[in-house]
């Protein structure tokens, strides 16, 4: 496995970083496609794609903003579609969009938070694992506090299979992951880390899409001071206490807020050390 980790030239990690979008109405329109795709080093397979990202895109906005998703589902099978962020009647709205159709997706988000979408077509473990599985982060309409940087690392099991086919289902099925990688990549921010400086304060946005293994959310020689999950605050600016993970089933989300008081390379890890050691690594490079 060691060997599938050497980066190759001029490899460049998806990018982390969260923007806000102006306006309150968000028009956007996806492709759903089969591609293949380097999902390792070394190894290309099959994925199941919205707008052609693995995982799928982070989605962002502030409460009240409406979300008006379009699907052009370009492959030879059915998918669908399910945002946690909305509070919809799920019969229609994520309803199966068959081979070649398309279907408009709208919902007001009106809680903050960070929320799991995903394709809803059984097996959905399979359809997860193959890509079709994302974030969309929802910002307090008045916003959260400053701080000097704000990420986004989406947390999910690789399966490794067949460049035509990918996942194989019975892996799916039985857990049985080779890999695991942060927004579609292992290890890819120990290739091409984050920088901050002395002083920063960051906030780290966690998504775990499983499908079906737990994220433990740590980063090495740092303690959070600020941790919110799933609707509320663990700890906010703690001084003399703290908390020293971020624990996460499938599909369930937060943030932690972290102040970097010496340079260093602080690794960020999934504490569920066998998922650490398969991909959920990365590293915070301060100066
Ligand atoms: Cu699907």
């Amino acid at each position: 496995m060691a060997e599938r980790m050497k980066p190759r030239p001029g490899f460049t990690a998806r990018d982390a970083s969260l923007q806000f979008p102006e306006g309150e109405v968000h028009d956007i329109e996806w492709t759903i496609t089969h591609e293949q795709r380097e999902v390792a080093p070394g190894h290309t397979q099959e994925v199941w794609l919205f707008d052609g990202q693995f995982p799928a895109p982070t989605l962002t906005g502030r409460v009240g903003d409406t979300f008006r998703i379009t699907l052009h589902n370009q492959t030879p099978m059915a998918h669908s579609i399910d945002f946690h962020a909305g509070e919809i009647t799920p019969d229609e709205a994520m309803g199966q969009i068959p081979a070649g159709e398309s279907h408009t997706y709208e919902f007001v988000a009106h809680r903050a938070g960070i929320w799991m979408y995903h394709c809803g077509t059984h097996p959905m473990s399979l359809h997860i694992a193959n890509g079709m599985a994302g974030a969309m982060v929802i910002h307090p309409r008045e916003g959260l506090p400053p701080v000097d940087a704000e990420y986004v690392l989406v947390g999910h099991q690789l399966f490794l299979g067949p460049s035509d086919t990918g996942a194989r289902e019975e892996d799916v099925n039985a857990g049985t992951h080779q890999l695991t990688a942060f927004n579609g990549y292992p290890n890819q921010y120990d290739l091409d880390p984050w920088h901050a400086k002395t002083g920063d304060t960051v906030r780290i946005w966690v998504l775990n899409l499983g499908p079906s293994s737990d994220l433990s959310f740590h980063v090495v020689g740092e303690i959070f001071d600020t941790v919110w999950s799933e609707g509320h605050y663990a700890i906010r600016d703690a001084k003399d206490t703290g908390a020293q993970v971020l624990p996460l089933m499938p599909a369930q989300g937060g943030f932690v807020e972290l102040t970097f008081n010496a340079p260093g390379k602080y690794a960020m890890v999934n504490h569920v050390m066998t998922d650490a050691e398969k991909g959920q690594h990365g590293i915070i490079a301060v100066d």
